[in-house]
């Protein structure tokens, strides 16, 4: 099983791509954050305490995501590679992640980190924001917020990954086309 970890700040297409990436690759798409829109779809209790954080920008505890994870992989051991989009988000998420796939004998192959600027990432989300009706993305005071989740306690997780040496930095700012043509390029080399 490949594990590959599409890592970013919101909104640097860690979504846009990892459907891209499914349809050529046919791996499995893991979404935390769609894992939890779910949630919150269905009202359950999972979703309702999730709901709260996500409407200000502020990242959902940590327990609440590796259990989703945990429940997640052990649904899905024979798949042929898994994509993570948007996991882990902390280093302790990363940590629970590491002791997880160890239990399956597996490991992360490769951690591609997009690079874009703060400002596209808020034009980008507030663009999404006015078609997707997404409470996350209606106003530039929770995108920020979001963004500062990021650099204070995602940001810390690519340091994590680069002392393993398996992290490769992509440069996010082009056509999602020119970003897939530089994804694929480090995929090809795993698959
Ligand atoms: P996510 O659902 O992961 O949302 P995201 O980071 O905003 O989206 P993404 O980065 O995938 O969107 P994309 O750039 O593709 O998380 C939402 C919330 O859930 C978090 O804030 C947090 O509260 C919670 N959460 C999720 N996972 C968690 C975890 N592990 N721990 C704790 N909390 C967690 O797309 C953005 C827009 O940009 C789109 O409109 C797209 O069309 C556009 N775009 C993409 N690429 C482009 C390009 N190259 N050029 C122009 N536009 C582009």
């Amino acid at each position: 099983m490949i594990n590959i970890i599409l890592f970013g700040p919101p909104g640097s297409g860690k979504g846009t791509q990892a459907e891209n990436i499914v349809q050529r690759y046919e791996f499995l798409h893991i979404s935390t954050g769609d894992l939890l829109r779910e949630e919150i779809g269905n009202q359950s209790s999972l979703g309702l305490e999730a709901r709260a954080f996500m409407d200000k920008g502020e990242l959902v505890p940590d327990e609440v995501v590796i259990g989703m994870i945990k429940d997640k992989l052990e649904k899905n051991r024979n798949v042929k590679g898994i994509i993570y989009d948007g996991f882990p988000r902390t280093v302790e998420q990363a940590k629970a992640l590491d002791e997880l796939l160890e239990e399956m004998d597996s490991s992360i192959a490769r951690v591609l980190s997009l690079k874009v600027t703060d400002n596209i990432l808020v034009e980008r989300l507030l663009k999404r924001g006015a078609i997707s009706g997404r409470s996350d993305d209606r106003n530039e005071e929770v995108i920020r917020n979001r963004i500062g989740e990021y650099w204070n306690k995602t940001a810390p997780v690519s340091r994590f990954y680069e002392e393993k040496c398996i992290l490769k930095e992509i440069p996010g700012e082009g056509s999602v086309d020119d970003t897939f043509l530089l994804l694929s390029y480090q995929l090809d080399k795993l698959v």
